[in-house]
């Protein structure tokens, strides 16, 4: 049972797609205070103490996000630290789930926030700036069942080709053909499966958008002699556009007013990797038709593939915050040397990117109407996919197109997948990365993945094994790193076998992979889910956040600290406990409902499945081209049988029915 209550205006957002009624009042839960008329929101409830909470999408710490405090503020920050309180999305969807089990969702796109037993252990309270909103209010048995609910009121999620479940190689700083045939050789010479290779800002000319540098003096037979190696590059989109005359993206742009405004009607500024830019107004209709339109010329000369960044927007600076500084630093000039002001002009430059007066400075075209741009700053990712998604869908109708977005908002999953932005190359991060896919899950972002081994920092031979482990099982798999950072593709280390063994698990299970992610889409389930949603009845399993279910087979327990030789497992029922070993075969133990120590080396994967049930195991390949789905062996509990789906992989022509077959 869902019910909407709409307090003032509400900005229309389009996340939801289906139409609630309207309640009435709030009862019985919780406490909805307006303190005057056109100032704030506060919704307050008082938890039981054994309520857990679920839900926020991709946001820090735990499953349970009991515990702390949380803004949906979408924000460019590398550093995502045990206090972070805002990452790139805005996913503004929570679940009490206790004595009375109910979900909230608060369709509002500007900073909003969450404080879930951080202020009083007891009280969760929602507050906002404006009461401009719509609070849609769930009822349900339990928490999984209220997640099925809320998954039908956004609409289906987004669904890439098949071959985007291979394996995908990316790095910030590929910049030549050169650097590029490298790592593709690297991956196929050593026989290490790769279906993808990431393009980052480098591959444009001076970081403009959809232009291609000149050394790629041929870019389309440069793309088609990547796939005749079965492999597919993936260039990336910045929200910026580059100030400069003569560039056709920025000229259109200006000529027909795309681009977002400051008050006085000017194009707003703000400096990102290109240099000084406009930001597209992705809320025209037009704009987004326009810059959609654009990805076209790449999909042209062949590419299939996009991920859209730094759409949050990230602003480094703007004209108007350098001027302010350099005055503040005049102040600061004549002052004597050691006294005062030193950390406050530290301070100044630190904050000087993604500032919150920069976001109160420009404003969006909205139906004729000026919003400012902090009112609505959490839907600007999701609109500049949005953008993406129609147009592709219109400049292809009938293939599938790769995509995914670094910031987003409930509504986006329609449109395009995510990965969860600059992590970095440490043990706490494997462990968020697990923690953040069932709550990413419960908002419909189904394709969704973390840079394995880590972005930022150095990553070491192990966390990268244990951290492709994990990625093994989640939808987008790709290894990324930043520029300055060591070097991560999986052929640059010692025993190359135990990383071509670890991916080529992923292919092996692909065929189950693909079927469990098209179930899950298109019945507006989920992939990934918490042990509590499939074991409501068990309190054990309601505290387990290192573990997962997957589909409706398989439990996931990944090695997530350093120098492990195993791990610590709960099993809420009898499963079998399977590994992949490194010589191809599979070991088989069946293990009792309880706690159980498993040992796990660096170059194996474990697994789980599920009590009288069985999973498709195809044979190595390197490529998702050469999964050979005919010749499957069952894995798991004998008599039990499983429903595969498999369709051709490319078109859009969904279809649970058609293309699912008994296996077994
Ligand atoms: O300011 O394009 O999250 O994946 O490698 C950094 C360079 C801009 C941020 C993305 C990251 C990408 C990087 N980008």
């Amino acid at each position: 049972m869902i019910k909407k209550y709409t307090f003032g205006t509400p900005f229309p957002t389009e996340s939801v797609v289906v139409p609630v009624e309207a309640g009435e009042g709030m009862q019985p839960y919780g406490r909805i205070s307006l303190p005057e008329e056109g100032s704030g929101f506060t919704f307050s409830y008082v938890m039981d103490a054994d309520d857990i909470v679920y839900g926020l999408g991709e946001a820090n710490r735990g499953i349970n996000k009991r515990g702390f405090i949380y803004t949906s503020f979408c924000s460019d920050d590398p550093n995502h630290l045990e206090e972070t309180v805002s990452l790139y999305g805005a996913h503004n969807f929570i679940i009490v789930s206790g004595k009375a089990a109910f979900g909230i969702y608060i369709d509002y796109p500007a900073a909003l926030t969450f404080d879930i037993g951080y202020t009083r252990a007891d009280e969760l309270v929602i507050s906002c700036e404006h009461a401009d909103l719509d609070f849609y209010f769930i009822e349900g048995e339990n928490a999984y069942q209220i997640t099925r609910q809320f998954r039908k009121l956004i609409g289906r999620s987004y669904i890439p080709p098949k071959f985007a479940f291979g394996f995908g190689q990316s790095r910030w700083g590929y910049k030549t053909a050169k650097d590029f045939f490298d790592v593709a050789d690297g991956y196929r010479s050593n026989h290490i499966p790769i279906d993808m290779i990431y393009m980052d800002i480098d591959y444009m000319e001076d970081y403009k958008d959809f232009t291609i540098s000149e050394e790629f003096p041929d870019f389309p037979a440069f793309v088609q002699e990547m796939k005749q190696k079965d492999i597919r590059l993936i260039p990336i989109i910045d929200a910026g556009v580059k100030i400069e005359e003569n560039y056709d993206v920025y000229e259109e742009g200006v000529a027909h007013n795309y681009f977002c405004k400051r008050e006085d009607g000017s194009d707003f500024v703000g400096a990102v990797w290109p240099g000084e830019t406009h930001f597209p107004d992705f809320f025209q209709p037009e704009v987004r038709a326009w810059f959609g339109a654009k990805y076209q010329w790449l999909t042209e000369q062949g590419i299939e593939g996009f991920w859209n960044d730094m759409n949050e927007p990230a602003i480094f600076y703007t004209p108007e915050g350098i001027k302010k500084i350099k005055e503040q630093v005049r102040e600061f000039l004549p002052k004597p040397e050691t006294k005062d002001g030193v950390w406050e002009m530290q301070g100044r430059f630190m904050n000087l990117a993604n500032s919150a007066e920069d976001y109160a400075s420009f404003f969006h075209n909205v139906q004729g109407e000026m919003v400012r741009h902090d009112r609505i700053h959490n839907l600007y990712g999701f609109q500049m996919t949005r953008a993406a998604g129609e147009a592709l869908q219109k400049i292809s109708p009938k293939k599938r197109c790769l995509l995914f977005s670094r910031s987003s908002y409930i509504g986006m999953h329609r449109y395009g997948g995510i990965w969860t932005g600059d992590n970095k190359s440490w043990w706490s991060h494997l462990l968020l990365n697990l923690k953040m896919l069932p709550s990413l899950n419960m908002c419909g972002f189904l394709y969704v993945g973390a840079d394995l081994g880590g972005f930022g920092a150095n990553t070491t031979r192990e966390l990268l094994l244990r951290w492709l482990a994990l990625g093994v099982f989640t939808p987008l798999m790709r290894n990324h790193a930043a520029i300055g950072t060591r070097e991560q593709e999986c052929y640059r280390f010692e025993h190359v076998e135990d990383f071509r063994h670890i991916i080529g698990v992923r292919y092996r299970l692909l065929p189950y992979l693909y079927s469990e992610y098209m179930k899950a889409a298109l019945n507006d389930d989920m992939y990934f889910k918490p042990l509590a949603f499939e074991y409501p009845e068990d309190a054990m399993a309601a505290n387990v956040e290192d573990q997962l279910m997957l589909g409706g087979e398989l439990m996931i327990a990944p090695v997530y600290t350093q120098n492990a030789k195993g791990r610590y497992v709960y099993l809420p029922e009898e499963m079998m406990y399977v590994r992949f070993l490194p010589d191809g075969t599979l070991s088989r133990e069946i293990m009792p409902k309880g706690h159980h120590y498993i040992s796990v080396p660096l170059n194996v994967v474990p697994l789980f499945i599920r009590y009288g049930k069985c999973i498709p195991v195809a044979g190595m390949a390197e490529c998702v081209a050469e999964v050979d789905s005919a010749h499957m062996e069952l894995v798991g509990y004998e008599k039990s049988s499983y429903v595969l789906y498999e369709d051709d992989g490319y078109t859009r022509n969904y279809d649970l029915e058609k293309h699912s077959r008994t296996l077994g």
